[in-house]
């Protein structure tokens, strides 16, 4: 007979690069495997809501394709031909040709490249300690956020705002430009609250019509790349009705005046023609938010993605400063709170070795990096070695031609540290399994919430995997860097970094097991001012002033227009390429991550684009046909479905599936641009014009 075997439950955070970092119970059954995961009912953000895929985490943590044990490449390059060998091999092999390509070409020609497949701070950042230390190139990550905390930062001067909890006591919930049901859930969870608690009203704006739209009360489905034209209309029937606080705007605004007399212009007629909505559409909005003066506007990434995103954005958060909603509970614009951590992180980053003169490349422009552009190599040596952990740039990075060509380049040595045999790993010269958040200690951050958290090792690793840490640390060993932090266990790390900035210590944060790092009310609404000297919102931004690490400038910051505004700099349709494009996430994928569960698999299908039934009655394409999608940059081919939830001439293919899920082997991003985006750089992946046809 079977015992059943013991369960218990331990406290843990979802690893995933997602706003909601949700706090996490996780059933561990019989020590060894995970069970069910739950979402924590303790932590008051997560509120015992999580998204269905991380529910179901077992299904990826025990995935019988996890990568168990070192690799190296056996086959021609790409060919996915790999012999297994050991660790000692593959890391020996990893040091000497780091070493060899150093000493030829110099530490530049290496570059570490990583993202956000864990946002463990101790896993994701470790490698820069890795790049201090050895002077290797530096990696400017512009692929999620460069648009849109400009874009918010330019009003407010601060990367901050309302508890996001008082989405639950408004009135109006302004759900901008994200698809909150698929990509972070908890949103919902407090719109929902409110409306049932309060009777507000959850306005949802986008492109198409998502399951969050379908929760909407008003919902807006606008033209990609037009949200500042309606930000714009709303203002202007703002201060045309009387509905501005211009009390409010004489205190805490920079230009109040002049900047009503800009947007006397923008009239809705203006803004309907540029937006494609009905008039009545954005008087109503306008209605509605000019009355009800706590309602919260939620930010999201969606929108900023774009050419012109950083603009929107800000003109978006511009309508919580003419209203004045920023003074109530339950009011204001929120963005991330990414800006509120304080966090000293040399420990962890090796900062204290940083060499500022040394180039930094761009990581949205891997493909002409590895292509040998000057311009993106920064006149300087090309790169001959990429170190590459959790991120899978062969599949969501733009101009994927490129960066096919950048892989496949026999003088290029590619290391891919990974849980499953990805794109990108595929393409590797030696390929490491590393571990999941299950199997190693880390500390985690909110950026759509103000908790931080550890996420404790619960279960040992199948197979050899290892972790980012150890992995880092054997490597520096082998090529001679030095480093306090390359000495230090994971947990030893976190303690550092929680007292060096002042959050207690690792002990305190066990027995806590989270930190409210809410800022005050005040500063939170911006009561004492916004975060520039003279303590007045922005409307009319200095651009090169926004306080966001950067390099220098980028893309064409000179042409910005001055006050909000439709910044006409979007991939417009044209004759030749008569679609927009929008490449907006799929519900059961994580960009790409959870594209190797069966379940995720089953539920998105296979890679569709969404196509209005005029256009492809005008076409003769039938739902399921093959359809070609096709500009300067590439092609792809894709499968159709029809759908009356989108704008004539608009196009949504949700994503991101692996290259190896379509029939040519290519993935969406073969269409995206890589041209950097103003103010800061940032790949605009929802700004792309299309040719369409039967395939
Ligand atoms: N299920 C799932 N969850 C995810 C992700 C995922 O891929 N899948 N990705 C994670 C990551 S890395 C991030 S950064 C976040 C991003 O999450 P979000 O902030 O939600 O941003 P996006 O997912 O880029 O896009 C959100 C919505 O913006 C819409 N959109 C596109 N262009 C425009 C426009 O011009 N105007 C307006 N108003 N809307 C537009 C898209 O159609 C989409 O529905 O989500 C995270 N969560
Ligand atoms: N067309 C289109 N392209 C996009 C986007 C879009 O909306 N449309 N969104 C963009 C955005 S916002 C983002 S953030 C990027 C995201 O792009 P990526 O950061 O590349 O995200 P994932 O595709 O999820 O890949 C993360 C990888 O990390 C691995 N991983 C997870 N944890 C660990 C770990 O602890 N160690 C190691 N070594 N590996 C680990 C996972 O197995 C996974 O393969 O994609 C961008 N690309
Ligand atoms: S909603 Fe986001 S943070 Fe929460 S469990 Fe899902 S992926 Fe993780
Ligand atoms: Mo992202």
């Amino acid at each position: 007979m079977n015992r059943p075997l013991p369960v218990t439950r331990k406290n843990s955070v979802c690893p995933h690069d997602c706003p909601s970092t949700c706090a996490l119970e996780i059933e561990i059954i019989d020590g060894k495997r995970i069970g069910r995961v739950y979402g924590s009912s303790e932590q008051t953000y997560t509120d015992g809501v999580i998204c269905a895929k991380v529910a179901r985490y077992a299904e990826r943590n025990h995935h019988p394709d996890r990568l168990l044990y070192p690799l190296i490449r056996t086959g021609k390059k790409g060919s996915g031909e790999f012999r297994r060998a050991s660790w000692d091999e593959a890391m020996d092999l990893v040091a000497k040709r780091f070493l060899e390509i150093e000493t030829t070409h110099g530490a530049q020609s290496i570059w570490p490249y990583y993202y956000a497949g864990t946002m463990g701070l101790v896993m994701r950042d470790g490698i820069n300690r890795l790049r201090h230390a050895k002077k290797y190139s530096g990696f400017f990550s512009t692929i999620c956020i460069n648009l849109a905390w400009p874009g918010y930062m330019a009003g407010t001067g601060r990367l901050m705002g309302p508890d996001p909890r008082e989405i639950a006591k408004s009135d109006c919930v302004v759900i901008w430009g994200t698809n909150a049901v698929s990509t972070q859930v908890n949103v919902m969870t407090h719109a929902i609250r409110a409306r049932k608690e309060r009777g507000a009203k959850i306005v949802a704006i986008d492109v198409y019509q998502t399951a969050t739209m379908q929760q909407a009360d008003l919902a807006l489905c606008l033209k990609p790349g037009t949200d500042g034209a309606l930000a714009c209309a709303v203002m202007h029937i703002l201060f045309r009705d009387n509905l501005a606080d211009r009390d409010y705007l004489a205190e805490f605004a920079d230009y109040p005046a002049e900047f009503e007399a800009h947007i006397s212009t923008k009239t809705p007629e203006w803004a309907s023609n540029i937006t494609g909505l009905p008039v009545s559409d954005i008087e109503a909005f306008a209605h509605l938010v000019g009355t009800k003066k706590r309602t919260f506007f939620r930010l999201g990434y969606g929108f900023s993605r774009q050419r012109n995103g950083a603009v929107n954005v800000h003109a978006a958060s511009c309508i919580a400063t003419v209203t004045g909603a920023w003074q109530y509970e339950g009011g204001g614009a929120f963005h991330s709170n990414s800006g509120i951590f304080h966090w000293r992180k040399s420990m962890i980053e090796g900062l204290d070795m940083a060499d500022h003169t040394i180039r930094k490349l761009d990581q949205s422009q891997i493909g002409r990096i590895l292509t040998g552009d000057p311009t993106a190599l920064k006149n300087g040596v090309p790169v001959h070695a990429l170190f590459i952990q959790n991120t899978n740039p062969m599949s969501v990075a733009p101009e994927q031609e490129l960066v096919r060509q950048g892989f496949a380049r026999d003088d290029l040595f590619t290391v891919v540290h990974e849980q499953f045999m990805t794109d990108t790993a595929q393409k590797a010269d030696v390929v490491l399994p590393a571990t999941m958040f299950t199997e190693h200690d880390d500390i985690y951050q909110g950026g759509g919430h103000q908790y931080i958290a550890l996420g404790p090792k619960l279960i040992d690793p199948p197979g050899e995997c290892r972790s980012n840490h150890d992995v880092i640390c054997d490597l520096a060993h082998r090529l001679g860097a030095t480093h306090p932090g390359f000495e230090m266990s994971p947990r030893e790390i976190i303690d550092w970094t929680l007292q060096n900035s002042k959050w207690g210590t690792l002990q305190e944060l066990e027995e806590k097991n989270f930190i409210d790092c809410q800022p005050p009310f005040e500063d939170a609404h911006y009561l004492n001012g916004f975060g520039w000297k003279d303590k007045k919102f922005r409307f009319k931004p200095d651009w090169s002033k926004v306080p966001f690490p950067n390099d220098g400038p980028m893309g064409p910051i000179q042409d910005m227009p001055v006050f909000p505004d439709h910044w006409n700099v979007i991939e417009t349709a044209t004759p030749e390429y008569p679609f927009r494009l929008a490449t907006s996430p799929a519900r059961n994928f994580l960009n790409t991550s959870f594209t190797e569960t069966a379940t995720s698999q089953t539920k998105e299908s296979r890679p569709t684009v969404l196509i209005h039934p005029t256009d492809a009655a005008g076409l003769d394409i039938l739902d399921g046909d093959k359809v070609l999608l096709s500009n300067q940059r590439g092609e792809v081919r894709l499968f159709a479905k029809i759908s009356d939830g989108l704008r004539p001439g608009v196009l949504i293919a949700e994503s991101i599936w692996p290259n190896t899920a379509y029939p040519d082997g290519k993935g969406i991003n073969t269409l995206t641009g890589a041209d950097a985006a103003a103010p800061f750089g940032g790949a605009a992946f929802h700004d792309i014009r299309v040719a369409l046809s039967r395939a």
